[in-house]
């Protein structure tokens, strides 16, 4: 329902949110070229400074701002610094202490000074207890939950934040809010629902690159990137690893319709996925100093790799307990000599085998059913539809047939989930399993479909739960239910059913 309110959403991955042209104005930037280590683009957000010191623009790095980069200048030349290196501490003299950070982009380097704090840690080492902590505390945590629930506590305590959450992308990068720590300031998102468009695509992917990310305060003034005449007609420069990169301004007014005055987020990566994140809000502006975010993103580094062996090992749990039940239905099917003859009897471990309430074996036009079934016309129907859907691939599954195909609009109670396999190369012949409609309440933040403002590229107004009831599916048939029929389907094909054919042949 929610791809069908008529907006085209797509439009929102087109956004180059990597070249904004900008920067936030919490520091300064200098795009540098590296064969003449001059200054060819510059965001100063301070007039102070260029009032100070005169414009970096065209100057070598050395020179500039009264030259408090000269010791590091020449360091940086010969370095690729595809990730983004920390130069240490700067003071730019009355003008405040900075974090210096380099990076190539490109052909180019850029140098960013982040303006500090006046109270924030000297140093990282002082935050380790903290991360060292985290770790320990990790191991109590028996589920996913727990370690989110962990995850979202400890990156509270470190920055102080009204609300921080842990938000996990499904399979259709839609979102939803697995944990959450926070004040009474900010309301609850806990269990909330959020699509797709939300985060859009090449956000994500940036979000994969670039691992944390700081929003101080919603209202800022972006402060633009001044070039050399020299680059004038050059491509915009590329700030995807840059801290201080100007962010979407639909996202500013997402913020701003969420009632959040600053933001920061640390990506869940694992096996090379983005599989979360750990999203922080405030009310007010707040600005993370730059070691606090350090331990964020360290934190979020070690929360994932928990995650990932985590789902490992209930995947591996759950393929250890279907394979038990495997071995069981075929050593019934080897010891007897009609493998239908065998599910008959065993029809509680063909059904557990993919977690199923039905299931049909259909050869030719010969149906036995098992449990919880469609009629026999019914599946006959079933089956001519999967023929049809196929295309050659042994195992055809849906979580939602009932939806599919409206002739089978009444099937919900019985068959809105089906896996099925194919298990004869000459004939219409298949395994089928069922799974019975779960209707769901799925609470979403905000309903888009009434939200948007006349269509326009914007995020909505609204953050009110929106209920949606979701009819017609099942549990979804996951790794491990297909693994497992093409298993069965094995056995049946190689095993059972040659065995069947020559005996089929003897009798002839
Ligand atoms: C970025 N959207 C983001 C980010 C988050 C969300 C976390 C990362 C930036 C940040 O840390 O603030 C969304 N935040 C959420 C969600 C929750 C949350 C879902 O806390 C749930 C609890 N956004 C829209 C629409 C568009 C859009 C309609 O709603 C597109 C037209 C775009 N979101 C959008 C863009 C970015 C973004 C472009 C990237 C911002 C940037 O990094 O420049």
């Amino acid at each position: 329902p929610r791809a069908e309110h008529g907006l085209d959403l797509s439009s929102c991955a087109r956004e180059p949110i990597h070249t904004p042209g900008a920067i936030q104005p919490y520091g300064v930037l200098l795009v540098v070229d590296p064969s003449s280590m001059r200054v060819v683009e510059r965001a100063v957000a301070d007039d102070d400074l260029l009032a100070a010191f005169g414009d970096p623009l065209d100057h070598p790095l050395r020179d500039v701002l009264g030259g408090v980069l000269s010791a590091c200048a020449s360091s940086l030349q010969g370095d690729d610094l595809v990730a983004p290196r920390y130069l240490g501490r700067f003071e730019i003299d009355g003008h405040g202490r900075f974090h210096g950070l380099a990076h190539r982009s490109g052909g180019e380097l850029i140098v960013e000074l982040e303006a500090m704090l006046a109270d924030e840690p000297a140093t990282l080492e002082e935050l380790y207890p903290a991360i060292r902590d985290f770790m320990t505390i990790l191991e109590k945590a028996e589920t996913v939950a727990e370690l989110c629930a962990l995850g979202a506590e400890r990156i509270r305590e470190l920055t102080g934040f009204d609300r921080t959450l842990v938000y996990q992308f499904d399979a259709e990068w839609n979102g939803a809010v697995i944990a959450e720590s926070r004040n009474e300031r900010l309301p609850s998102y806990l269990d909330l629902r959020f699509p797709e468009s939300d985060i859009p695509a090449q956000a994500r992917e940036l979000y994969r690159r670039n691992r944390v990310r700081l929003i101080p305060d919603c209202d800022y003034q972006s402060v633009p990137l001044l070039r050399s005449a020299a680059r004038v007609d050059a491509a915009p420069t590329d700030l995807s690893l840059a801290t201080l990169r100007s962010v979407s301004p639909v996202h500013l007014r997402y913020m701003r319709n969420m009632g959040t005055g600053s933001s920061m987020s640390v990506s869940l990566v694992h096996d090379g996925r983005l599989w979360g994140l750990i999203s922080c809000h405030h009310q007010d502006p707040r600005r993370v100093p730059y070691h606090v975010r350090t331990a964020c993103e360290f934190i979020g580094q070690i929360l994932a790799l928990q995650i990932a062996q985590k789902e490992r090992a209930s995947m591996v749990e759950e393929r250890v307990s279907r394979r038990a039940t495997q071995m069981r239905l075929l050593g019934r099917m080897s010891g007897d000599g009609d493998f239908v003859e065998a599910l008959k009897k065993d029809q509680r471990h063909l059904l557990e085998l993919t977690r199923s309430t039905g299931a049909a074996l259909v050869r030719r036009d010969d149906c036995v059913r098992f449990g919880e079934c469609p009629s026999h016309a019914q599946i006959a129907e079933i089956v001519r539809y999967v023929s049809r859907l196929r295309e050659n691939q042994d195992l055809y599954a849906t979580e939602r047939l009932p939806t599919e195909a409206t002739e089978f609009r009444d099937l919900s109670g019985v068959a809105s989930g089906v896996l099925a396999i194919s298990i004869s190369q000459l004939h219409d012949s298949y395994l089928l399993w069922f799974r019975p409609e779960v209707v769901r309440t799925v609470r979403w933040g905000g309903d888009p479909r009434k939200d948007h403002v006349g269509g326009m590229l914007s995020p909505r107004m609204s953050f009110e739960i929106w209920k949606e009831t979701v009819r017609h599916r099942s549990v979804p048939w996951d790794a491990v239910d297909r693994d497992a029929a093409m298993e069965l389907r094995v056995a049946i094909v190689d095993i059972v059913l040659r065995k069947a054919e020559e005996l089929a042949e003897v009798n002839e």
